[in-house]
């Protein structure tokens, strides 16, 4: 036989065997993604060390009155013992554990209240029937001090990036049983939703095609019923530079997932020093938010340094909501 038939004749049979197994294996790799999350009642403390670290000179002003408070939050477990937390990044401040999946995953999040007040988990973007709403009734909707409630979220098609979005997309979470008080408290988290073939393996949601992802969410947090003392301007639920944690370095591929929470005060525009981002197809280094936004943009930090991260808003930056992200070279 000639040597170019038998070549011919080895593609065809290997692209068969990849056909029939390889592609399928790849298609069928559809994951339940496990998470153990509690709410807990903690004592929270807006600027750490008691200094604003944006401007040397300045002090905490009227914001740095009272800096602990009792909040809630969402804590994420290894396991269903709820006994060793899954450590956080720094920059996560009060933001609850990332849930991650890939569109096609099916997400279960076990849930236990171990608080002095029924809360929930009430998802968005994720597909879920009546009972796992976390809202409005179903079994999932108000969860009793010391319960358990599995919830089951879908990543569909509809939960994952669009067309014209990233490669993976965020939304949020948070308890919906009196949904402005408990936003309020604290108990709030965002859940990633990566496009299907994108992920970096099966044990790995996280995109290939950035390094790093960040969130941070924009927030304005009543303390002290509407006393300007009390309203604390947070990013990830810190003021006044007291957030670490963001840093990078020249080159590498960032994602920024921006989210804000809040009422009317709660319009927030973004803003980068050192750097712009890409928002959608469009350059920018300012990107707006209102209540319940969600938004990716990606970025190439193109310039080393320590550069402010805060919000436009003359106000609000003036009661602190600024922090930096460090570009190492
Ligand atoms: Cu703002």
């Amino acid at each position: 036989m000639h040597a170019k038939n038998i070549i011919w004749i080895i593609f065809n049979v290997l692209l068969a065997i990849s056909v029939l197994f390889i592609l399928p294996a790849q298609a069928q790799a559809k994951k339940v993604r496990e998470y153990w999350i509690a709410a807990e009642k903690v004592t929270w403390n807006y600027a750490p060390t008691e200094k604003n670290l944006i401007e040397s000179e300045g002090d905490l002003g009227v914001w740095g009155k009272t800096l602990a408070y009792t909040k809630y939050r969402y804590i994420g477990y290894t396991d269903g013992k709820y006994t060793t937390p899954v450590p956080q990044p720094e920059w996560a401040g009060i933001l609850g554990p990332q849930i991650r999946a890939v569109v096609g995953d099916t997400i279960k999040v076990h849930f236990l209240n171990k608080t002095d007040r029924p809360l929930s988990m009430h998802p968005h973007g994720v597909f879920y029937q009546k009972d796992d709403e976390g809202a409005d009734g179903g079994k999932g909707a108000s969860i009793a001090p010391g319960a358990r409630y599995t919830y089951t979220w879908v990543a569909d098609e509809a939960a994952g990036p669009g067309p014209n979005d990233p490669s993976s997309v965020i939304w949020l979470y948070h308890s919906h049983v009196m949904a402005e008080e408990e936003m309020n408290l604290g108990l709030i988290g965002t859940i990633a939703i990566t496009r299907e073939g994108k992920a970096r393996s099966q044990d790995d949601p996280t995109p290939r095609d950035v390094d790093q992802e960040f969130v941070s969410l924009f927030t304005i947090f009543n303390e002290e019923n509407d006393e300007e003392s009390g309203l604390k301007h947070t990013i990830n639920g810190r003021i006044f530079g007291n957030l670490p944690g963001y840093e990078t370095s020249l080159g590498k591929r960032v994602r920024w997932h921006l989210v804000a929470l809040g009422n009317e005060v709660d319009n927030h525009t973004v803003h980068w020093h050192g750097q712009t981002v890409l928002a959608h197809g469009r350059r920018t280094d300012v990107i707006e938010l209102m209540p319940a936004s969600m938004m990716a943009v990606d970025m190439v930090p193109r310039s080393a340094g320590d550069w402010l991260f805060h919000c436009h808003v003359n106000d609000h930056m003036m009661a602190g909501m600024s922090t930096r992200w460090r570009v190492l070279p």
